[in-house]
C-alpha cells in the first residue's frame, strides 16, 4: 500500500493526521479479524470532502491504529487517550422541561443512540452470514417487545420503493447509497440484512445494519425531550436484556465511526429559526458555544430547507447520555430566546 496522494485541499482529519510517518508506522498493522490501515482510510481517500475519513472494523481497531485514531478523537471530542468514558442514561437526572411547549418553533425531536454487539466485528468487515446473524438476533428480541415499544420488523429486502421512499422522506428510514459508507465497506451485500422495526406510532424505531449494527431511535412531534429520552432509556434497557454491546472502559460504547464512541447518542430537534439563520455568523456562534451541530432537514450531507434545521449535540464521547441531552436542551432554549428577540 502506498501513502495516499492527498488533494491540497482535502480538510478530512485523516489528511491531517495521516502523516508519513504515522502511515509507515501503521501500514502493515492488522486487528485480529484481519482490519487493516487500507479498510480503515479508504472512506477518506475515495472521498477527500470527508471531515472525518475513518472508519474502524471491530474494538481492537482503536488500540492498533491509535496513532492515527487518538488524535482524531481528541480532536473530534476533546477527549485523551488515557481517560475513561463514564455512562448516565437515568432519565431521573434529566430534570428540564419543554422548551417550546406550545410548539411554536420545534417540530419535532429525535434521540438516537448507536450500537455494535458484542462477538461481532463492525460493519466495515462484517460477512454476509455475520450480518444475517446480527438481523435475527436483533429482530428477534425486538418481535417480542410489549406496551409502547412493540412494533414490527421490515426488512429492506423486498421493501417496495414506494414504502421505502415515504419512511425516508418521513424521516423513519436511513438513505441509500451514502458514498462515505459505501467506501468503508458498510454497504456491501445491501440490501441483505439490513431493515427497521418500528411501533404503531412509529415514536420507537431501530435500524438494523446501517452504519452500526443497531441505531436505537426514539422521536415525536414537539419539543418534549424528556419523553423522548425515557422512551430511549427503556428501549435500550430492555435490549441489553437480551444481548450485550460493545463497550470498552475507555471508549464507552464502540461504533464504526469515531464521532459516535462514547454514548453514541445525537439528540436532536427539526426547529425553526428563520431570522437567526439569515445571520450565519451568530447562529455558528452560539451552536459552538453550546456545543451544537447544524444539519439539514434530512440528517447529514443534507440542506436546510424553509428555515428549518436539524440542530443536535455534537459531542458524544467523555460525557454522559443526559449531559447530551444537557447540551441540547441549554443550546435550544438560547437559539430559542434569540429567535424570539429578533
Ligand atoms: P443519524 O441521526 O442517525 O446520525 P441522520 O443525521 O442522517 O442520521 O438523520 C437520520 C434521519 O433522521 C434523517 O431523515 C433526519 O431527517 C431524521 N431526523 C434527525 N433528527 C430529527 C428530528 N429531530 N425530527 C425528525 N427527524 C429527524
Ligand atoms: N461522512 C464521514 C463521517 C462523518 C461523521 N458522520 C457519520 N459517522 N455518519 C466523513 O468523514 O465525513
Amino acid at each position: 500500500m502506498k501513502y495516499p496522494n492527498f488533494p491540497k485541499d482535502c480538510k478530512s482529519m485523516l489528511c491531517k493526521y495521516l502523516t508519513k510517518e504515522v502511515f509507515d508506522e501503521l501500514k502493515d498493522r492488522k486487528t485480529p479479524n484481519g482490519f487493516t490501515l487500507e479498510m480503515a482510510i479508504n472512506s477518506g481517500v475515495k472521498n477527500p470532502d470527508s471531515s472525518i475519513g475513518v472508519y474502524a472494523g471491530d474494538k481492537e481497531s482503536y488500540e492498533v491504529f491509535d496513532l492515527l485514531f487518538d488524535p482524531i478523537i481528541q480532536e473530534y471530542h476533546g477527549f485523551g487517550k488515557n481517560e475513561k468514558h463514564v455512562s448516565d442514561f437515568d432519565p431521573n437526572k434529566l430534570d428540564i422541561d419543554n422548551p417550546d411547549p406550545k410548539s411554536e418553533l420545534i417540530l419535532s425531536t429525535r434521540i438516537r443512540v448507536g450500537r455494535n454487539l458484542d462477538g461481532f466485528p463492525l460493519g466495515t468487515i462484517i460477512s454476509k452470514e455475520q450480518r444475517d446473524e446480527v438481523e435475527k438476533i436483533v429482530s428477534g428480541t425486538l418481535k417480542s417487545f410489549k406496551g409502547d415499544l412493540q412494533g414490527e420488523y421490515f426488512p429492506l429486502k423486498g421493501m417496495t420503493s414506494a414504502v421505502q421512499e415515504k419512511l425516508i422522506k418521513e424521516h423513519f428510514l436511513f438513505k441509500e447509497g451514502d458514498r462515505f459508507l459505501e467506501a468503508a465497506g458498510l454497504n456491501r451485500d445491501w440490501p441483505e440484512g439490513r431493515g427497521i422495526f418500528h411501533n404503531k406510532k412509529k415514536t420507537f424505531l431501530v435500524w438494523i445494519n446501517e452504519e452500526d449494527e443497531l441505531r436505537i431511535i426514539s422521536m415525536q412531534q414537539g419539543g418534549d425531550i424528556k419523553e423522548v429520552f425515557v422512551r430511549l432509556a427503556n428501549a435500550v434497557n430492555e435490549l441489553e436484556k437480551d444481548m450485550k454491546f460493545l463497550k470498552s472502559d475507555h471508549l464507552g460504547y464502540i461504533t464504526s465511526c469515531p464521532t459516535n464512541l462514547g454514548t453514541a447518542m445525537r439528540a436532536s430537534v427539526h426547529i425553526k429559526l428563520p431570522k437567526l439563520s439569515q445571520d450565519k455568523k451568530l447562529f455558528k456562534t452560539v451552536t459552538d458555544k453550546f456545543h451544537l451541530q447544524i444539519r439539514g432537514i434530512h440528517g447529514e450531507h443534507s440542506k436546510s430547507e424553509g428555515g428549518i434545521f436539524d440542530i443536535s449535540n455534537r459531542r458524544r464521547l467523555g460525557i454522559s447520555e443526559v449531559e447530551c441531552v444537557k447540551d441540547l436542551y441549554n443550546g435550544v432554549k438560547e437559539l430559542i430566546s434569540i429567535e424570539r428577540s429578533l
